[in-house]
């Protein structure tokens, strides 16, 4: 087998009981130590007690895991030399024996092969501001438009060109929801200043549509976007400059591909005295509780 799961995932996957993916680029190059390790148990906690199964994602010196243990978890939250592996990077990893953290694109390949059909999140990858010249748009987006799993994050990250990233998903035939509200999010904030292409209001609506994008044949999966709690935003007002602040300096350093979101996130937790990762720490534990409550309906 080209993968394994933990006990824990496998005896769900063989019941039928709802599972929940989980990536591990978050934890290894979008969190710092020990808030990522925190955040990870955290999140896995929250899926548990909504009464579904978490599955966190990662090669481990070359084996592709579904379901980490906790001592491997730790392990991995505390590795500062973990490749980032998109979907270009996940077999030559295994190959190598290498140890890589799974980003949206390569989490959604391992859950589909596992049989996992959502996947809760932070923000994933878009098109770049500037990708007119740069040519950076996330393998998230394609990916999305190929394997059925769908992803649950708070939006696209204002660090990126949020109306180019929905064009470029409505061209790959990506349905970006929105659950409860009309504007699209902006992870850190409740509302881009665009509109959201569709909104659902209910679990069960979207776990429906899932249902239904599979029986008519469509390849890919759902972009379910899911604002960050009211009580933990920053409004984009505040995080505008800042924003502009990072994408400057990254210019002046030439960062550049994959580097990029890592070294965004870095700046921005620096220049908001760590009130970013607040934030994003509150975003993926809501959309844990809405993944969780989508696997429910799926299963049932
Ligand atoms: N958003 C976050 N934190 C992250 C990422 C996105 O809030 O760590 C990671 C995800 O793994 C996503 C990846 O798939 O960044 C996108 O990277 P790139 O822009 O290089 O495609
Ligand atoms: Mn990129």
């Amino acid at each position: 087998m080209s993968y394994s799961c933990s006990h824990e995932v496998k005896t769900a996957l063989q019941n039928g009981d709802p599972v929940v993916a989980l990536e591990s680029t978050i934890i290894t190059h979008g969190m710092p130590y020990p808030q990522n390790l925190e955040m990870a148990r955290n999140v896995e906690g929250i899926i548990r007690e909504c009464g579904a199964r978490p599955a966190t994602i990662a090669v481990l010196e070359g084996q592709l895991r579904i379901g980490l243990n906790p001592d491997e978890l730790e392990a991995l939250a505390n590795r500062h030399d973990a490749r980032k592996l998109s979907r270009a990077d996940l077999a030559v990893c295994m190959a190598q024996g290498a140890t890589g953290a799974t980003t949206v694109a390569a989490t959604m390949i391992a859950a589909h092969l596992a049989g996992i059909e959502i996947f809760a999140t932070g923000g994933i990858g878009g098109v770049h501001r500037g990708a007119e010249t740069s040519f950076d748009i996330s393998a998230d987006l394609t990916e999305l438009a190929q394997t059925p799993v769908a992803v649950v994050c708070a939006g696209a990250k204002a660090i990126l060109d949020i109306p180019k990233t929905l064009e470029y998903l409505e061209t790959l035939g990506v349905p970006a929801v929105t659950y409860g509200q009309s504007a699209f999010p902006a992870f850190w904030s409740r509302t881009s200043g665009f509109q959201s292409p569709v909104r659902i209001d209910t679990a069960h609506e979207i776990a429906t549509a899932i249902r239904l994008r599979k029986a008519i044949g469509l390849a890919g999966g759902h972009l379910i976007a899911n604002p960050v709690p009211e009580g933990s935003e920053i409004p984009q007002t505040e995080i505008e400059p800042v924003i502009r602040q990072a994408l400057s300096e990254a210019e002046a350093q030439n960062i550049s591909a994959k580097a990029v979101t890592p070294f965004l996130l870095g700046r921005i937790f620096e220049l908001t005295n760590g009130r970013s990762l607040e934030t994003n720490i509150a975003l993926v534990e809501n959309n844990a509780r809405l993944a969780s409550e989508i696997a429910i309906a799926l299963a049932n």
